[in-house]
C-alpha cells in the first residue's frame, strides 16, 4: 500500500503494519473530564474523533491489526514516579479524585477509552505508565511477535504521547506514519510543530499524512 505523505511516499504492507491509537481516553477528551477541569479546550482534541472513527473502521475492514493505548497507573500508584505525581504543583494530581474517578488510574471511568473508539475484544490495549507507549509495556514484544514493521499512529496529544511514542518506535526500527487530522493537542501551535518535527530533515522520526490519504490507499488496495 502506497500512501501519499510528507516528506515522501510511505509504503506499508497491511500484514506488517498496525494502527496504533494513542490515549483516546475520556479524561483527556470529554467535556466533563480531567483535561477540561484543568481549563483545557477539549474541542482541540474532539475534532480528531470523527477522522479516527473513519480510519479505524476502514483499517478494521481491511483486516489490519489495531492496538490501543491508555496512559494510567495501578490503583496503589506503585508505578507512579514521585516526580510525575508532584510535577505541575497542581492542587489535584494523578491518583486523586477527579470528575470521572481517580485521575489516570486504571479501572476508573475517566481512564477508559471514549466509547466512539472503543476497542474490539481481540484488539490489544496497552496500559502505559509513561508518555511513550514502549516504556514499561509489552508493546514491542507484541509487535515483534506479530511481525509488525510499520506503525500508523493517531491519538492525543500530538506533542506529548504521540511524539514520544513515535520517537521510541523510530529508535526500535519501526517506520511510523503520523496521521495529522487524527492527532490533536490542547495547543494548536504544539500540534503543528509536533507534526513538523516528525517529518523534518527527510523524515527524522517518520512521515505525516492526512487520514484522507490513508483511506484512499486502503480503498485502492481493496479495488
Ligand atoms: C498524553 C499527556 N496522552 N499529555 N498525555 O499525551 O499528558
Amino acid at each position: 500500500m502506497r500512501i501519499d505523505a510528507e516528506p515522501y511516499e510511505f509504503t506499508c504492507d497491511l500484514r506488517t503494519a498496525a494502527l496504533l491509537i494513542i490515549d483516546m481516553q475520556r479524561d483527556f477528551l470529554e467535556p466533563g473530564g480531567f483535561g477540561a477541569m484543568l481549563g483545557n479546550d477539549v474541542s482541540q482534541l474532539r475534532r480528531t474523533i470523527a477522522p479516527n472513527i473513519a480510519l479505524l473502521s476502514a483499517w478494521r475492514g481491511a483486516g489490519g491489526l489495531v492496538i490501543h493505548t491508555r496512559e494510567g497507573h495501578r490503583p496503589d500508584l506503585t508505578d507512579l514516579p514521585p516526580a510525575k505525581k508532584i510535577r505541575g504543583r497542581g492542587t489535584t494530581s494523578i491518583g486523586d479524585a477527579g470528575p470521572m474517578g481517580r485521575i489516570l488510574v486504571r479501572g476508573e471511568a475517566g481512564h477508559d477509552i471514549i466509547p466512539e473508539l472503543y476497542p474490539e475484544p481481540l484488539e490489544p490495549v496497552i496500559d502505559k505508565p509513561g508518555k511513550g507507549a514502549f516504556f514499561a509495556t509489552d508493546l514491542h514484544a507484541i509487535l515483534q511477535n506479530r511481525g509488525i514493521q510499520q506503525l500508523v499512529v493517531t491519538g492525543v496529544t500530538t506533542e506529548v504521547c504521540v511524539n514520544t511514542t513515535i520517537r521510541e518506535a523510530n529508535d526500535r526500527g519501526y517506520d511510523c506514519l503520523c496521521v495529522a487530522d487524527c492527532c490533536g493537542s490542547y495547543f494548536p501551535e504544539f500540534h503543528d510543530m509536533g507534526l513538523r518535527m516528525i517529518k523534518a530533515q527527510g523524515g527524522i522520526f517518520g512521515w505525516v499524512a492526512p487520514s484522507e490519504h490513508v483511506l484512499r490507499a486502503l480503498k485502492e488496495m481493496a479495488a
